[in-house]
């Protein structure tokens, strides 16, 4: 039994197509028009496919299909919203393949002992709303419902509005569900897979990740009279900021990645000193202890940063998610259905977040990686070739399979 190539060929194209940049790449903010399309256009999808579909508090969509017994489902999914310019793998093809899966169930009749539910996230990116993987931390018990409601995107937009606006504020309590495992398909977006010409990655778990966000506050004036001896330039003190950033992990070594994504200048213009920076900080490192290191000197840096210029800060570490070791017994379950397929894997640890992150906080879960081309992702350049795409459906099916009780 495998799954259906170029039925699951045709269902990517199609999402795809639904928040498609000209460069072929990919738009589909979290409840965004292009969001709820896509959304939409999974529900008929799932609708087809005889499942039962329910929405939840903050959105997540749930296609129940039964199992023989009333035991705690398989569920297996990902989520559909993406970054700015991203790609159409990241989230969408883990979706996809879940419904995959259930299609082939269908198409051979199987009755699993328990039931199989397709889940979709919502903003597991977190490139509207922050902090990522807001929807599966609340369902989580990580995040309070609250919290992820008054979340506001860079317009001010309330999260619940939009939920509300998109007709996905679901009547579903978004709280831990008893399951008997999670898995999630998800492209690897590094390089290794590639490297070692190989099609699947069997991963053992998530790195650890901080966000933090630095507002400085520095004095706007007139680029032109405003001497250099009397300045106090916010976005001077935010350059020492990002440089240090980098130093910070040049310091460290190891595995420990730091990034500065997003930086905004006010008021952003030719001849005026600019008054305020935002800027975001991710740290992340399989060891907790590392991050535990970095942070103190992210604090001591801006800090040195702002009094050099003179200029007032607010640093808050406001998301921290912990090293996240996915169940032995799923990785197992994984690695076998690796092998049964035939397919070329290696065991492998994720630099990104899922949501299968917060869903190990609730029961058993575990992953699937395919390879992502150059490791590029978060970009349009994003692409995974079908032959690999095959392999790791065939082995999400057949770990499903496995761990629901294959008919
Ligand atoms: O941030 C991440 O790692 C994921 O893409 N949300
Ligand atoms: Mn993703
Ligand atoms: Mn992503």
């Amino acid at each position: 039994m495998h799954i259906d190539r170029r039925r699951l060929e045709r269902s990517i194209e199609e999402l795809g197509k639904i928040g498609e940049t000209p460069r072929g790449g990919l738009t589909r903010l979290a409840l965004t028009d292009e969001d709820k399309r896509g959304r939409d256009w999974m529900v008929a999808r799932m609708g087809e496919a005889g499942l039962r579909v329910t929405i939840d508090q903050m959105g997540n969509i749930f296609g129940q299909r039964p199992g023989a017994e009333a035991l705690p489902p398989v569920m297996m999914g990902s989520h559909v919203d993406s970054v700015p310019t991203g790609g159409k793998y990241d989230g969408q093809l883990g979706v996809l393949c879940a419904l995959e899966a259930i299609r082939t169930l269908n198409d051979h009749g199987i009755r699993t002992r328990h039931p199989v539910t397709l889940v979709i996230f919502t903003n597991e990116e977190g490139a509207r709303f922050q902090p990522a993987m807001l929807a599966s931390g609340v369902l989580a018990g990580k995040i309070p419902l609250e919290d992820a409601y008054n979340a506001r995107d860079k317009d001010g937009i309330r999260l619940l509005d939009e939920l509300e606006r998109i007709g996905y504020l679901g009547p579903e309590p978004c709280v831990p569900r008893p399951m008997r495992a999670y898995l999630e398909l998800h492209i690897e977006q590094g390089p290794r897979l590639e490297e070692e010409g190989l099609a699947v990655g069997v991963v053992e778990g998530i790195v650890a990740i901080s966000w933090s966000r630095l507002t400085i506050q520095g004095v706007q004036d007139h680029a032109g009279p405003t001497p250099m001896r009397i300045r106090h330039d916010a976005l001077v003190a935010a350059a020492a900021v990002v440089t240090g950033v980098r130093r910070i992990a040049r310091e460290l070594g190891g595995d420990v990645v730091t990034t500065v994504g997003n930086l905004t200048v006010s008021p952003n213009i030719v001849n005026a000193i600019p008054g305020k920076v935002t800027l975001s900080i991710d740290v992340r490192d399989p060891r907790d202890e590392t991050l535990d290191r970095a942070l103190p000197r992210l604090d001591w840096l801006v800090r040195e940063a702002c009094r050099h210029e003179g200029v007032t800060y607010e640093l808050e570490h406001y998301w921290r998610v912990p090293f996240t070791p996915f169940d032995r017994t799923v990785v197992a379950a994984v690695e076998r259905a690796a092998r049964a397929t035939g397919a070329r894997y290696r065991r492998i640890l994720s630099g990104a977040g899922h949501d299968a992150q917060y869903m190990a906080a609730i029961g058993p879960a575990g992953m699937i990686f395919v390879p992502s081309r150059g490791g590029r992702s978060h970009c349009e350049e994003e692409f995974t070739a079908m032959d690999d795409i095959e392999q790791g459906a065939n082995t999400l099916f057949r770990a499903a399979l496995d761990l629901a009780g294959g008919g």
